[in-house]
């Protein structure tokens, strides 16, 4: 009953029993796994899984000569062996070893009994490299709290990268030093819209992380083996910078934090002392982030204010650029040299295809069928984040009480049939650049963890499903499946979303 589904799964006689007496033993590449499973365990059993001779009743994690996120785990009632082919494809194996056990492993403290596992043969590997989700902390902040509790949960479902959408017209979450208002004015709104017609809540929201916040949420990811993947949104999705710093935009009067939700038209100047001060920015960013790849946005940049600005007109004639497209491309381009000359390579959203992608460029295509297609087959590599298919902001039901009433209706079945690789490009050796995927939590609507939960659960464990295993769906399958895991997500204290019931929050 582990979900994802693993590749082969044979049930075997008997059973092994866990209890404060067990030992653990790990071959020395192996002592981060083992001292996360030790962490893990000891509270719900009291013992400390010290090492031991191997033998009988010890769980023994070694390597093997498999691929790098790959496992096979055989549990039996004399012990259990771990291989894996990496301390990531270890760390794997470990999550379906917990998941072996009842719901009651997945507490922080005992509550009786020994942990009972089935006896079993376990093979597996993931399908995609990149298994994703979108955090989007701009616009409701999330404490750090909150975001190392995601990660635990994201590495439940072994996802294996975390995208942090870090900035945008409502908020600005990450202290850079050198330009301290980004946080001291940028964090901060004064209201907050409600829905998406307008209501204002009157009160102020807001909160950032420091820098020493940031590089414990990148070791706490990497200890998970998860990579975190800052996303600077430029140069649209900006309004919080320019209320900062106005010298970054196009008009003469100030501007506030945003308060309303939707596109903004406030958007980057395109001056010399506009990008050097983001590549100021990026030079602190890439500090803190060890992740080859930089997310720059390049979405839903409208481009009035270039049309209008004397410096965008100028620096369009200078470059005798046809457009304001092409203008937002030679932008992204300051940007993909910045980063390629760093030795990282820049992730964008589908739009950086308008008016000729940056050579090095990623795309983060939202507009699946349309940008992941085109981008792969200019030969550039796609993370799948469609926004029919894996956008947790959108309601799960038609019921009237869905607290968002917005989007289209996105079931967990819906999320289960998703398929990364989009239709156009089945068959198509351009299909080889599709890396995987990424569900999305954007958080326009979704104001606390609580509704974190219930918006991304169990939807995500449908997600990690169609990243993980094979291009295979049995839905009745999976409900079995999934019908075992929502115990595990309940006793890690997960409000995921119920069938009926009254709605977490309100
Ligand atoms: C589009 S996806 C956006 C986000 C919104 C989201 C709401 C993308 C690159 N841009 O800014 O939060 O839709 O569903």
């Amino acid at each position: 009953m582990i979900v994802p589904k693993p590749t082969r799964y044979a049930a075997g006689p008997g059973r092994f029993i866990l209890d404060r007496s067990t030992a653990l033993t790990a071959d020395p590449a192996l002592g981060e796994v083992a001292a996360w499973l030790r962490g893990e365990l000891s509270p719900v059993t009291g013992g400390e899984l010290l090492p031991a001779a191997p033998g009988p009743g010890t769980i023994t994690l070694g390597l093997d000569d498999l691929p790098p996120e790959a496992y096979r785990l055989t549990v039996a009632p004399d012990g259990i062996a771990l291989d894996a082919g990496s301390p990531a494809g270890a760390f794997y194996g470990a999550q379906t070893l917990r998941q072996l056990m009842p719901p009651a492993a997945f507490r922080r403290a005992a509550t009786g009994g020994v942990l009972e596992l089935p006896a079993v043969h376990v093979e597996d590997g993931p399908r995609f490299g990149w298994r994703g989700a979108i955090l989007d902390v701009a616009r409701h902040f999330m404490t750090k709290a909150d975001v190392l509790r995601f990660i635990d949960l994201m590495a439940l479902h072994k996802l294996n990268v975390l995208h942090l959408h870090l900035t945008d017209d409502q908020g600005w979450r990450i202290e850079i030093k050198r330009y301290p208002r980004l946080t001291e004015i940028g964090s901060w709104r004064e209201q907050s819209q409600v829905g998406w017609m307008g209501e204002m809540d009157g009160r102020p929201h807001g909160g950032y992380y420091t820098q020493d916040d940031i590089r414990e949420i990148v070791a706490y990811a990497a200890r998970r083996h998860i990579s975190v993947v800052p996303e600077i949104d430029l140069p649209g999705h900006t309004q919080s910078a320019i209320a900062a710093y106005p010298e970054l935009g196009n008009l003469d009067s100030p501007l506030g934090v945003g308060t309303t939700w939707g596109v903004g038209v406030n958007v980057l100047n395109v001056e010399d002392a506009t990008i050097e001060f983001f590549k100021n920015v990026f030079d602190e960013v890439l500090e803190l982030f060890p992740s080859p790849y930089v997310c720059v946005g390049g979405d839903e940049c409208p481009k009035d204010q270039w049309r209008t600005s004397p410096s965008a007109r100028r620096r369009v004639a200078e470059l005798g650029l046809r457009d304001e497209d092409e203008l937002q491309s030679w932008f992204i381009h300051q940007f993909d040299e910045y980063l390629a000359e760093r030795g990282r390579r820049l992730v964008g959203w589908d739009e950086i295809l308008e008016g000729g992608l940056a050579p090095g460029a990623v795309v983060a295509a939202w507009r699946a069928d349309l940008g992941a297609v085109a981008a792969a087959r200019a030969g550039h590599d796609v993370i799948n984040c469609s926004n029919t298919a894996v956008y947790f902001d959108y309601r799960q039901s038609q019921r009237e009480d869905e607290p968002v009433p917005f989007g289209t209706v996105l079931t967990v079945e819906d999320v289960y049939a998703f398929e990364p690789v989009p239709a156009d490009l089945r068959g198509d050796p351009a299909a080889e650049h599709v890396l995987g995927a990424q569900c999305g939590i954007w958080t326009e609507l979704i104001d606390s963890s609580r509704h974190v939960d219930y918006m991304a659960f169990p939807r995500l464990a449908a997600f990690a499903e169609t990243v993980w295993s094979g291009p295979e769906r049995d839905l009745a399958d999976f409900r079995r499946r999934l019908a075992a895991h929502l115990p595990r997500l309940a006793a890690i204290g997960v409000e995921y979303r119920r069938e009926s019931g009254p709605l977490p929050w309100q």
